[in-house]
Protein backbone atom coordinates (compact mmCIF):
# COMPACT_ATOMS: atom_id res chain seq x y z
CA UNK A 1 0.00 0.00 0.00
CA UNK A 2 1.27 3.05 -0.67
CA UNK A 3 2.09 5.84 1.80
CA UNK A 4 0.68 9.07 0.50
CA UNK A 5 0.14 10.91 4.45
CA UNK A 6 3.52 12.23 4.88
CA UNK A 7 2.27 13.78 7.95
CA UNK A 8 4.07 11.05 10.48
CA UNK A 9 7.20 12.71 9.28
CA UNK A 10 6.54 15.92 10.73
CA UNK A 11 9.30 15.60 13.27
CA UNK A 12 11.81 15.22 10.36
CA UNK A 13 10.95 19.27 9.55
CA UNK A 14 14.02 21.28 10.93
CA UNK A 15 13.91 23.81 13.46
CA UNK A 16 13.35 27.38 12.95
CA UNK A 17 16.84 28.07 13.82
CA UNK A 18 18.93 25.18 14.06
CA UNK A 19 20.54 25.53 17.71
CA UNK A 20 24.00 24.20 16.63
CA UNK A 21 27.51 25.27 18.11
CA UNK A 22 29.05 25.45 14.56
CA UNK A 23 30.09 28.65 13.35
CA UNK A 24 27.40 30.37 10.73
CA UNK A 25 28.38 30.11 7.25
CA UNK A 26 30.41 33.47 6.82
CA UNK A 27 32.74 32.26 9.32
CA UNK A 28 32.56 28.29 8.47
CA UNK A 29 35.67 26.60 7.07
CA UNK A 30 36.23 25.73 3.97
CA UNK A 31 34.73 22.47 3.44
CA UNK A 32 37.22 19.61 3.30
CA UNK A 33 36.78 17.30 -0.23
CA UNK A 34 37.26 13.30 0.03
CA UNK A 35 36.91 10.82 -2.15
CA UNK A 36 34.80 9.04 -0.18
CA UNK A 37 33.67 9.16 3.52
CA UNK A 38 32.38 6.20 5.32
CA UNK A 39 30.32 6.44 8.71
CA UNK A 40 28.58 4.15 11.17
CA UNK A 41 27.13 3.79 14.63
CA UNK A 42 25.77 6.98 14.74
CA UNK A 43 22.40 5.72 16.99
CA UNK A 44 20.30 8.66 15.60
CA UNK A 45 17.08 8.05 18.18
CA UNK A 46 19.08 7.70 21.42
CA UNK A 47 20.68 10.66 23.77
CA UNK A 48 24.00 8.95 23.39
CA UNK A 49 23.89 9.89 19.64
CA UNK A 50 26.60 12.85 18.79
CA UNK A 51 24.11 14.50 16.32
CA UNK A 52 24.96 17.97 16.17
CA UNK A 53 28.95 16.88 15.72
CA UNK A 54 27.96 14.59 13.15
CA UNK A 55 25.69 17.54 11.11
CA UNK A 56 28.38 19.73 11.59
CA UNK A 57 31.01 16.91 10.35
CA UNK A 58 29.07 16.62 7.08
CA UNK A 59 28.47 20.02 6.17
CA UNK A 60 32.17 20.56 6.56
CA UNK A 61 33.32 17.67 4.48
CA UNK A 62 32.42 16.57 0.83
CA UNK A 63 33.04 13.55 -0.75
CA UNK A 64 32.20 11.69 -4.18
CA UNK A 65 30.58 8.84 -2.55
CA UNK A 66 29.20 8.23 1.14
CA UNK A 67 29.10 5.19 3.19
CA UNK A 68 26.76 4.60 5.94
CA UNK A 69 27.54 1.23 7.43
CA UNK A 70 24.87 0.70 9.70
CA UNK A 71 23.27 1.54 13.07
CA UNK A 72 22.74 4.99 11.48
CA UNK A 73 18.91 4.62 13.22
CA UNK A 74 18.31 3.02 16.35
CA UNK A 75 15.65 1.16 15.68
CA UNK A 76 15.73 -1.01 19.09
CA UNK A 77 15.81 2.70 21.30
CA UNK A 78 13.04 4.50 19.13
CA UNK A 79 10.85 1.23 19.58
CA UNK A 80 11.48 1.13 23.46
CA UNK A 81 10.83 5.29 23.40
CA UNK A 82 10.75 7.81 20.94
CA UNK A 83 13.32 10.43 21.41
CA UNK A 84 14.35 12.82 18.16
CA UNK A 85 15.71 16.26 18.22
CA UNK A 86 16.00 18.53 16.11
CA UNK A 87 19.52 18.18 15.84
CA UNK A 88 19.02 14.46 14.56
CA UNK A 89 16.86 15.58 11.86
CA UNK A 90 19.85 18.29 10.81
CA UNK A 91 21.78 15.05 10.28
CA UNK A 92 19.04 13.03 8.11
CA UNK A 93 19.23 17.28 6.15
CA UNK A 94 22.73 16.96 5.53
CA UNK A 95 22.72 13.93 4.16
CA UNK A 96 19.87 14.54 2.11
CA UNK A 97 21.42 17.84 0.88
CA UNK A 98 24.49 15.36 -0.04
CA UNK A 99 22.24 13.68 -2.44
CA UNK A 100 20.88 16.57 -3.93
CA UNK A 101 24.28 17.94 -4.93
CA UNK A 102 25.29 14.06 -6.35
CA UNK A 103 26.90 12.26 -3.68
CA UNK A 104 26.19 8.29 -4.04
CA UNK A 105 25.05 7.42 -0.98
CA UNK A 106 25.11 4.03 0.05
CA UNK A 107 23.27 2.64 3.29
CA UNK A 108 24.45 -0.65 4.41
CA UNK A 109 21.90 -1.65 7.37
CA UNK A 110 23.31 -3.04 10.84
CA UNK A 111 21.69 -4.55 13.59
CA UNK A 112 20.19 -1.70 15.18
CA UNK A 113 18.54 -0.54 12.12
CA UNK A 114 18.02 -4.27 10.42
CA UNK A 115 14.41 -3.23 9.77
CA UNK A 116 15.92 -1.43 6.79
CA UNK A 117 17.54 -5.25 5.47
CA UNK A 118 14.46 -5.92 3.86
CA UNK A 119 14.95 -2.99 1.44
CA UNK A 120 17.82 -4.07 0.34
CA UNK A 121 18.56 -4.20 -3.48
CA UNK A 122 16.11 -0.60 -3.20
CA UNK A 123 16.88 3.16 -3.43
CA UNK A 124 15.14 5.20 -1.32
CA UNK A 125 15.42 8.85 -1.72
CA UNK A 126 18.20 8.20 -4.20
CA UNK A 127 20.39 6.42 -1.29
CA UNK A 128 20.88 2.72 -2.49
CA UNK A 129 20.15 0.55 0.52
CA UNK A 130 22.48 -2.92 0.32
CA UNK A 131 23.50 -5.32 2.27
CA UNK A 132 27.21 -4.83 2.02
CA UNK A 133 29.29 -3.33 -0.60
CA UNK A 134 32.75 -3.57 -2.48
CA UNK A 135 34.43 -0.34 -2.68
CA UNK A 136 37.27 0.16 -4.85
CA UNK A 137 39.29 2.76 -3.90
CA UNK A 138 41.46 5.02 -6.15
CA UNK A 139 44.46 3.35 -6.43
CA UNK A 140 42.43 -0.05 -7.02
CA UNK A 141 42.42 -1.50 -3.64
CA UNK A 142 39.28 -4.01 -3.43
CA UNK A 143 37.61 -2.99 -0.13
CA UNK A 144 34.61 -5.19 1.45
CA UNK A 145 32.08 -2.64 2.87
CA UNK A 146 29.37 -4.10 5.76
CA UNK A 147 28.26 -3.47 9.73
CA UNK A 148 29.83 -6.20 10.97
CA UNK A 149 27.13 -7.98 13.15
CA UNK A 150 27.13 -10.92 11.22
CA UNK A 151 30.49 -11.67 13.30
CA UNK A 152 29.00 -11.77 16.75
CA UNK A 153 28.00 -15.28 16.41
CA UNK A 154 31.54 -16.24 15.96
CA UNK A 155 33.11 -14.12 19.06
CA UNK A 156 32.90 -16.53 21.88
CA UNK A 157 33.45 -13.59 24.41
CA UNK A 158 30.27 -12.12 26.32
CA UNK A 159 29.31 -9.22 23.78
CA UNK A 160 28.43 -6.22 26.09
CA UNK A 161 31.85 -6.42 26.99
CA UNK A 162 33.09 -4.40 24.23
CA UNK A 163 31.00 -1.59 25.18
CA UNK A 164 32.75 -1.05 28.64
CA UNK A 165 34.49 1.93 28.02
CA UNK A 166 37.47 3.51 30.37
CA UNK A 167 34.92 6.40 30.90
CA UNK A 168 32.58 4.25 32.71
CA UNK A 169 35.34 2.69 34.58
CA UNK A 170 36.33 6.01 36.61
CA UNK A 171 32.45 6.89 36.71
CA UNK A 172 32.57 3.29 38.44
CA UNK A 173 35.64 4.00 40.58
CA UNK A 174 34.04 7.02 42.13
CA UNK A 175 31.04 5.33 43.24
CA UNK A 176 32.47 1.94 44.50
CA UNK A 177 33.31 4.04 47.68
CA UNK A 178 29.96 4.86 48.38
CA UNK A 179 28.81 0.99 47.27
CA UNK A 180 31.46 -0.34 50.12
CA UNK A 181 29.64 1.71 52.33
CA UNK A 182 26.22 1.03 51.54
CA UNK A 183 27.00 -2.60 51.13
CA UNK A 184 28.32 -2.40 54.84
CA UNK A 185 25.55 -1.11 56.05
CA UNK A 186 23.35 -3.51 54.49
CA UNK A 187 25.39 -5.99 56.40
CA UNK A 188 27.08 -7.55 52.94
CA UNK A 189 30.80 -8.20 52.43
CA UNK A 190 33.09 -6.07 50.38
CA UNK A 191 32.86 -6.41 46.65
CA UNK A 192 34.94 -4.35 44.58
CA UNK A 193 33.43 -3.23 41.11
CA UNK A 194 35.90 -1.32 40.25
CA UNK A 195 38.34 -4.60 40.21
CA UNK A 196 35.30 -6.16 38.17
CA UNK A 197 35.19 -3.94 35.88
CA UNK A 198 38.81 -4.38 35.43
CA UNK A 199 39.11 -7.09 34.92
CA UNK A 200 35.47 -6.62 32.07
CA UNK A 201 37.36 -3.96 30.30
CA UNK A 202 40.65 -6.35 29.86
CA UNK A 203 38.15 -8.78 28.40
CA UNK A 204 36.89 -5.74 26.13
CA UNK A 205 40.54 -5.09 24.47
CA UNK A 206 40.23 -9.31 24.17
CA UNK A 207 37.31 -9.20 22.04
CA UNK A 208 38.14 -5.83 19.89
CA UNK A 209 40.96 -7.33 18.64
CA UNK A 210 39.43 -11.12 18.76
CA UNK A 211 36.88 -9.21 16.50
CA UNK A 212 39.32 -7.62 14.45
CA UNK A 213 41.17 -10.88 13.30
CA UNK A 214 37.83 -12.74 12.93
CA UNK A 215 36.57 -10.00 10.47
CA UNK A 216 40.02 -9.81 8.81
CA UNK A 217 40.12 -13.68 8.51
CA UNK A 218 36.62 -13.78 6.56
CA UNK A 219 38.11 -11.17 3.98
CA UNK A 220 41.10 -13.08 3.21
CA UNK A 221 38.40 -15.98 2.13
CA UNK A 222 36.83 -13.58 0.34
CA UNK A 223 39.72 -12.48 -1.59
CA UNK A 224 39.52 -9.10 -1.09
CA UNK A 225 42.40 -6.71 -0.02
CA UNK A 226 40.70 -5.22 2.86
CA UNK A 227 37.53 -4.80 4.90
CA UNK A 228 35.57 -1.92 6.20
CA UNK A 229 33.29 -1.98 8.82
CA UNK A 230 31.99 -0.36 12.18
CA UNK A 231 29.50 -1.85 14.72
CA UNK A 232 32.41 -2.65 17.76
CA UNK A 233 32.98 1.50 17.84
CA UNK A 234 36.53 1.14 18.00
CA UNK A 235 37.75 3.00 15.16
CA UNK A 236 40.77 1.22 13.85
CA UNK A 237 43.24 1.10 10.35
CA UNK A 238 45.74 -2.09 10.42
CA UNK A 239 47.21 -4.65 8.77
CA UNK A 240 46.48 -7.63 9.75
CA UNK A 241 48.15 -10.32 8.02
CA UNK A 242 47.47 -9.14 4.03
CA UNK A 243 44.38 -7.51 5.08
CA UNK A 244 43.61 -3.84 5.39
CA UNK A 245 42.04 -3.58 8.35
CA UNK A 246 39.32 -0.50 8.16
CA UNK A 247 36.92 0.60 11.26
CA UNK A 248 34.92 4.37 10.77
CA UNK A 249 34.42 4.03 14.96
CA UNK A 250 31.17 5.76 16.18
CA UNK A 251 29.00 9.08 16.31
CA UNK A 252 28.45 8.06 20.17
CA UNK A 253 31.41 8.36 22.37
CA UNK A 254 34.58 8.67 19.34
CA UNK A 255 32.50 11.15 16.78
CA UNK A 256 35.15 9.34 13.97
CA UNK A 257 34.89 8.81 10.16
CA UNK A 258 37.18 6.82 7.95
CA UNK A 259 37.97 8.96 4.54
CA UNK A 260 39.72 8.03 1.20
CA UNK A 261 41.31 11.50 -0.33
CA UNK A 262 41.78 11.11 -4.76
CA UNK A 263 44.85 9.00 -4.53
CA UNK A 264 43.11 6.20 -2.45
CA UNK A 265 45.13 6.99 0.68
CA UNK A 266 42.37 6.02 3.93
CA UNK A 267 42.69 8.05 7.42
CA UNK A 268 40.47 7.95 9.92
CA UNK A 269 39.17 11.37 11.08
CA UNK A 270 38.37 12.48 14.64
CA UNK A 271 36.01 15.51 14.84
CA UNK A 272 36.97 16.88 18.04
CA UNK A 273 34.32 17.96 20.63
CA UNK A 274 35.25 21.37 20.20
CA UNK A 275 33.80 23.45 17.01
CA UNK A 276 34.72 23.24 13.51
CA UNK A 277 35.93 26.97 14.14
CA UNK A 278 38.56 25.82 16.48
CA UNK A 279 39.32 23.07 14.13
CA UNK A 280 39.60 24.71 10.60
CA UNK A 281 41.76 21.88 9.03
CA UNK A 282 38.55 19.98 9.85
CA UNK A 283 40.26 18.17 12.92
CA UNK A 284 41.66 16.01 13.99
CA UNK A 285 43.58 13.22 15.44
CA UNK A 286 44.11 9.71 14.55
CA UNK A 287 42.58 7.45 15.65
CA UNK A 288 42.94 5.48 19.10
CA UNK A 289 39.30 4.57 20.05
CA UNK A 290 37.80 3.16 23.23
CA UNK A 291 35.41 0.76 23.07
CA UNK A 292 32.07 2.56 23.26
CA UNK A 293 29.41 2.67 26.23
CA UNK A 294 26.88 2.05 23.76
CA UNK A 295 25.85 -1.30 22.62
CA UNK A 296 26.99 -2.07 19.24
MN1 LIG B 1 25.96 -2.66 15.41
Amino acid sequence: MAVRDWSALAFLRLPQAPRSRSPGPATRPVARQHRTIFISDVHLGTRGCKAELLADFLACNTCETLYLIGDIIDGWALQRRWFWTPEQTRVVHEILKKVDQGTRVIYIPGNHDEFLRRYCGRTMADIEVVAEAIHETADGKRLWVLHGDVFDSVISYAKWLAHIGDRAYSVVLALNDRLHTLRRWLGLPYWSISAYLKRAVKNAVEYVSHYEEIVARAAAAKGVDGVCCGHIHHAEIRKIGTILYLNDGDWVESCTALVEDARGHLEILRWATSTPADNPAGAIASAEGEASLIPA
